[in-house]
């Protein structure tokens, strides 16, 4: 028996030992009563929720794996700088893209204004060709709206242009590049106005999530732009298992807005809860409208907003539902080989896997494990080629305290929800203003 193989079956006791717990714990919260919180204001961490007026002013959302763009006050003008450029992106531990973006990020940072608010962009353009900046959704004069010859002379390579305008609208909008090729190669970015007076309900936890498409060959690094077939989904610019888990204290509030802007349409789930749609693209949805609902279709162009309540603890998929968005390309690790669908000897199988976990340059990863006459079986392997945890590259405080082998559940356009109780949520909070505590080495195998 090889070492891979054998590595294979320990791993495969190891986690089957670690499924039966965790099976035992979740029956054993399952019959405890629910502890709710019905604010999570009186919290430390999000106390500075209503401002001096008294007013209840509007929690910022946080784009996981993205930061915020920083402004600057002039004379009442919130003050941006963007710049349209060629990004290196790190979308999975073993790939790495060429791609567009801003500000060295694709997708580019996030703004977020306030309803009301005057709002100038910089915008200065580093890329070989031509470009323009276009706000998705925005009410805003013509001058501003950012098309190429329609509405403005093109920004050619090294110029500067500057758009300016007022906010009046409240809800989730976005920038892009008003250029088909230019969107498929990552030119999008959030744009967030917060309404004057805070939504009712109003939310403890706010989370962004944009959703994108990438056609890579396998030894590639440029996304081919006029594919029609895309083999890496990700969520802010990366697959899961890098996607950051999204947390959530136990019994809060959360609103989660996601985006799309790239060639299909993405139903959009949650595991263990159900949602309401409370916006679009367009701002807030009345609340007459909401209806119970757990899988949000978001189309090309479109912002969904939802909001639920975190009433039941552990980590949650949130996932597109597509099956080929639920993985990643598996073609650059198999390299020269193909997946057969035909019968497989049992040498070709394992000698599949074998090679394929040795080509994945980082050490501990863990299969799922798989049948002792898994060969016989016509089909195999099909998912057994996916399943690689490497919990320890993609290791953050968020992930501070996963199941064992976590990671080896999630590809693609994928992330988590972990609603956590009080200590367990302060624990990783404190983690993450203390960097490096989160990679204490906890390997058994
Ligand atoms: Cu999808």
């Amino acid at each position: 028996m090889s070492g891979t193989r054998r590595r294979f079956f320990q791993d495969a006791a190891i986690f089957g030992a670690g499924l039966l717990g965790m099976s035992e714990s979740l029956q054993a919260q399952n019959e405890k009563p629910m502890p709710m919180r019905p604010r999570e204001a009186s919290h430390g961490a999000h106390s500075a929720h209503a401002n001096a007026a008294g007013h209840d002013r509007a929690l910022p959302m946080v784009t996981p794996d993205l930061a915020d763009l920083p402004h600057e006050m002039e004379g009442g003008v919130k003050v941006f700088h963007l710049a349209a450029e060629p990004v290196k992106r790190k979308i999975a531990p073993f790939k790495t893209i060429d791609a567009w973006g801003y500000n060295g990020s694709c997708p580019g940072p996030t703004i977020q204004v306030q309803q009301g608010d005057r709002v100038r962009v910089v915008f200065e353009n580093r890329l070989p060709e031509s470009t323009s900046l276009h706000w998705h959704g925005l009410e805003i004069p013509i001058e501003q709206d950012g098309v190429p010859y329609i509405s403005q002379k093109p920004v050619a390579p090294g110029e500067k242009y500057i758009y300016e305008f007022t906010v009046h609208q409240e809800g989730t909008f976005f920038y892009h590049a008003h250029s088909a090729m230019q969107e498929m190669m990552g030119q999008i970015g959030f744009f967030v106005a917060h309404p004057e007076k805070d939504y009712k309900p109003r939310a403890d936890h706010d989370y962004g999530l944009i959703l994108q498409e990438w056609a890579v060959l396998p030894s590639n690094t440029v996304p081919n732009t006029a594919a029609m077939e895309f083999n890496w989904l990700t969520f802010n610019g990366v697959a899961a298992p890098m996607t950051t888990p999204l947390l959530a204290r136990l019994g809060s509030r959360v609103r989660l807005r996601v985006l799309n802007l790239g060639m299909d349409h993405h139903p959009v789930h949650l595991h263990g809860h159900q949602f309401v749609v409370t916006g679009t693209e367009g701002g807030r949805a009345p609340e007459s409208t909401w209806y119970p609902m757990n899988t949000v279709l978001v189309g090309v162009a479109q912002a969904r907003v939802v909001e639920f309540e975190a009433k039941y603890p552990g980590a949650w998929m949130i996932h597109c539902h597509l099956p080929h968005h639920m993985m990643n390309s598996m073609m650059d690790l198999l390299r020269d080989r193909q997946i057969e669908t035909a019968d497989q000897t049992d040498m070709k199988a394992m000698s599949q896997m074998e090679s394929l976990a040795k080509s994945v340059p980082f050490e501990h990863v863990h299969h799922a494990p798989i049948a002792q006459d898994a060969e016989k079986v016509p089909g195999f392997p099909q998912d057994a080629f996916m399943e690689m945890g490497m919990d320890e590259v993609v290791e953050k405080p968020e992930t501070y305290g996963l199941p064992k082998n976590w990671s080896a559940g999630m590809m693609g356009m994928m992330t988590m929800i972990r609603v956590l109780p009080e200590k367990e949520y302060d624990a990783i909070l404190a983690r993450k203003k203390a960097p490096g505590t989160s990679s204490e080495h906890r390997h058994e195998s």
